[in-house]
């Protein structure tokens, strides 16, 4: 490991973990910050943290996003004790000696937060019971959200999902090639050309103020869900890092964008990639469940579309970072980002063959006609 063990000792002692590191685990999910089981002797007694190291090209404020996750936190963790919901539906960041919840040092902007016993994430899930229930969960947490002063948020990423913002930078970036990578991907170019109107409309609809912003949590991959081990019910909804005001179309999208595709998000054999009607239903009847009493009709009516766009998206997203050199996202091997593309505008095409029928089920579910 390229972070050495003195490391983690020290940034254990300014969280006041009081025991001896014992163990150290990287946790290889997530495409930004580093990730990692920690495990303390406590007393004689073993406990688990997860130390994490925040990746500060993204996040250019990383302590905009520690306040973000303060006030959020400590607001659904009230909201829980007051109705005597389940302690384990929120995250607990530690506290250093001096009462804040991240540690800055020469190795880097790090955060610990106790882990959750008994939990477990998944990647790739084709158990319905699951997928409805972490769509519970995604639905839930926005509306535990849902009477949070926005105005207390950072937009830790301007723009995160303004799609057709993303596109014109994409564009900038094919004219100016840096990389000299842009002739091997004309095709994907052309896709994102010929897919531009429909990929964008959501952001237009913002434009035109046809669509509300609520505070959303904007990264809603089914690998930020903790199950529990012995029910394989949702617990709770990890990864804060970009909760900000945004659309539920996008957190509904992202999900069935991850969650519904019958292959990983990097398949590279994308005869593989596809959308699972069944796991799509699944996702949307949780979600749907717990939100459709407060959205409004446009809302619903563009929940099928969220997804389009999200996939569409990340198409823009993985492509802009290859022909840039691969800078964003991590990357486990040369051509990765390449790859990721191809199996996303595999999915965004395989959805947008499918719009009609995602719709008629988002409309089945929710009673609104689209
Ligand atoms: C990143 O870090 P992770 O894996 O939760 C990214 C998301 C992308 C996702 C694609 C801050 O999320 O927006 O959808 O990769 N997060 C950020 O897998 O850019
Ligand atoms: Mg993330």
């Amino acid at each position: 490991m390229d972070i050495s063990r003195e490391v983690f000792d020290i940034v254990a002692s300014n969280f006041c973990i009081r025991g001896k590191v014992v163990d150290v685990i990287p946790m290889t999910s997530g495409n930004i910050n580093r990730t990692f089981m920690v495990t303390a002797d406590v007393n004689g007694g073993f406990k688990k943290y997860v130390f994490q190291r925040i990746n500060t090209f993204v996040f250019k404020q990383p302590r905009y996003i520690m306040s973000n996750i303060d006030h959020v936190t400590k607001f659904i963790a009230e909201k829980i004790e007051k109705n005597g919901l389940n302690p384990d539906g929120v995250m607990h960041f530690l506290d250093t000696k001096d009462g804040i919840n991240y540690v800055e040092d020469g190795d880097g902007f790090w955060r610990v937060y106790e882990y959750v016993p008994n939990s477990i994430t998944v990647n790739l899930c084709n158990d319905l019971g699951k997928l409805r229930s972490a769509g519970k969960a995604f639905g839930n947490f926005q509306m535990l959200l849902s009477d949070f002063d926005a105005s207390k948020l950072y937009e830790t990423i301007p723009n995160f999902h303004n799609t057709k913002a993303r596109v014109e930078n994409f564009f900038n970036n094919v004219a100016k090639d840096e990389c000299g990578r842009v002739a091997e991907v004309k095709e994907e170019i052309e896709f994102i050309e010929k897919f531009r109107p429909l990929g964008t409309k959501l952001s237009e609809m913002v434009e035109a103020g046809e669509l509300p912003l609520r505070v959303t949590h904007n990264d809603t991959k089914i690998n930020n869900v903790l199950f529990d081990i012995t029910t394989g019910e949702a617990k709770t909804v990890i990864d804060l890092d970009t909760v900000m005001p945004g659309l539920v179309a996008h957190d509904f999208g992202d999900a069935i964008r991850f969650a519904a595709n019958k292959a990983a998000e990097d398949e590279p054999d994308v005869s593989k990639v596809g959308l699972d009607i069944e796991r799509y239903r699944a996702f949307a009847e949780g979600f749907i469940a717990e939100v459709a009493h407060s959205l409004t009709e446009n809302e619903i009516k563009t929940l099928a579309l969220g997804a389009f766009t999200m996939t569409y998206e990340l198409v823009v997203r993985f492509l802009d970072d290859y022909i840039t050199g691969d800078k964003y996202f991590k990357t486990l091997y040369e051509g990765h980002n390449l790859v990721r593309t191809r199996a996303q505008l595999t999915l965004a095409k395989d959805m947008y063959s499918m719009l009609d029928e995602m719709n008629a089920i988002v409309s089945e579910i929710s009673g609104i006609k689209i």
